[in-house]
C-alpha cells in the first residue's frame, strides 16, 4: 500500500547550482516543491549607502534619519575589503530619491576596491547602466525601473544579461516601493519576482523596507514566501540584527544576505559569513 502511494508519486530531484558551490535542493513530491538549503552557504554582503557624499544607514529608507558611519564612503569601502568582504553593496540613495547622485564618489570606489561591488540607486536606463559598469561595477542593481518600465528593464537585461543586471524588490513586506522608497503601492513582490523569472532574470535582491535599519531582526515569514516565489539566487537583507537573523536566511535557503546597520555597530561579526 505505502509502496503503491510512492509508485503514483511523481518525483524529482533539482539541485540547483549558484557561485560554484551545490547548496540547495528542491525536492518536488507529486508536484508539491519541498526546497531545502545547506547551512554554512550563505554569504553576507555588507552594504555601503551614499548619500550627501557619505557612508549612511537610514531607518526604513528615510533620508531624513540619517547615521554617518563613514565621512568618505572609500573609507567604509577599504573597511570591508580588509575585513575580509569579498563583494559590496552600494547604494547611491541621492540618485534614487532623484537628487542627484554620488557618482563621484563611485568611480572613487572602483578605483580603491580590489573586491567586486554592485551599485544599485537611480539606474532607471540601459545607458545608466551601461555607464556604471563602466565604472567597474561587477553587477548593477535595479529597482523603479523594473516596476514602471518593465521593457526598458528586459531591454538592459537583453544587452547586459543576467550576470550583470539584477532586480531589487523593496517592500513593505510584500508590498513594493519605489523611487527611493518613497512611493509605495507599487505592486505585489510575489507578482514581481514571478515576473522577473519571466523576463530571465537571475538572481533577486528582497529588501524589507519595513526593517531597514531598524536593527529589528528579519521577518522570515516574508522572506519564506519570497524564497518560494523565487526558484534562482535570492539575496535578501533589511533588518538583520544578529547571527539568528543570518542562520534564518541560511535555513531557508538564501544564497546572500545584505547586511548594514548590524555590521557598522557589531552586532554581526562578518568574518563567519563572508565566502569567496
Ligand atoms: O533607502 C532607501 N530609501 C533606498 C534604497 N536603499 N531607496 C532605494 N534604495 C535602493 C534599493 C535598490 O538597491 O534597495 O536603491 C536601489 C534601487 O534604486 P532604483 O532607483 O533603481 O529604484
Amino acid at each position: 500500500m505505502v509502496l503503491k502511494a510512492v509508485s503514483l508519486m511523481r518525483m524529482s530531484i533539482l539541485f540547483s547550482d549558484t557561485g560554484g558551490e551545490l547548496h540547495r535542493v528542491s525536492l518536488n513530491v507529486g508536484g508539491v516543491f519541498i526546497q531545502a538549503g545547506y547551512a554554512g552557504a550563505m554569504k553576507v554582503i555588507p552594504a555601503v549607502d551614499i548619500q550627501g557624499g557619505k557612508a549612511v544607514r537610514l531607518v526604513e529608507g528615510d533620508p531624513a534619519r540619517e547615521t554617518v558611519y563613514f565621512e568618505d564612503p572609500v573609507g567604509a569601502a577599504l573597511y570591508w575589503e580588509e575585513q575580509g568582504a569579498t563583494l559590496l553593496h552600494v547604494v547611491d540613495l541621492d540618485a534614487a530619491l532623484g537628487r542627484g547622485d554620488n557618482r563621484a564618489q563611485i568611480r572613487r570606489i572602483a578605483a580603491a576596491l580590489a573586491m567586486g561591488f554592485e551599485v544599485g540607486g537611480g539606474i532607471r536606463t540601459l545607458e545608466e547602466a551601461e555607464a556604471v559598469l563602466g565604472l567597474g561595477a561587477e553587477r548593477v542593481v535595479i529597482g523603479t525601473v523594473l516596476v514602471r518600465e518593465p521593457e526598458e528593464a528586459v531591454r538592459m537585461l537583453e544587452l547586459l544579461g543576467p550576470a550583470r543586471i539584477v532586480p531589487s524588490l523593496d517592500g513593505r513586506g510584500l508590498e513594493a516601493a519605489v523611487a527611493g522608497w518613497q512611493e509605495g503601492g507599487a505592486g505585489n513582490v510575489l507578482d514581481l519576482a514571478h515576473a522577473a523569472d519571466e523576463m530571465g532574470f537571475r538572481t533577486l535582491i528582497y529588501t524589507d523596507v519595513r526593517r531597514d535599519g531598524t536593527l529589528e531582526g528579519l521577518d522570515l515569514e516574508v522572506i519564506a514566501r519570497v524564497r518560494d516565489a523565487w526558484p534562482h539566487e535570492l539575496i535578501a537583507g533589511g533588518g538583520v540584527a544578529s547571527d539568528a537573523d543570518l542562520e534564518g536566511l541560511d535555513r531557508l535557503g538564501v544564497e546572500g544576505a545584505i547586511v548594514g546597520k548590524a555590521l557598522y555597530e557589531g552586532s554581526v561579526d562578518g568574518r563567519r559569513w563572508w565566502r569567496g
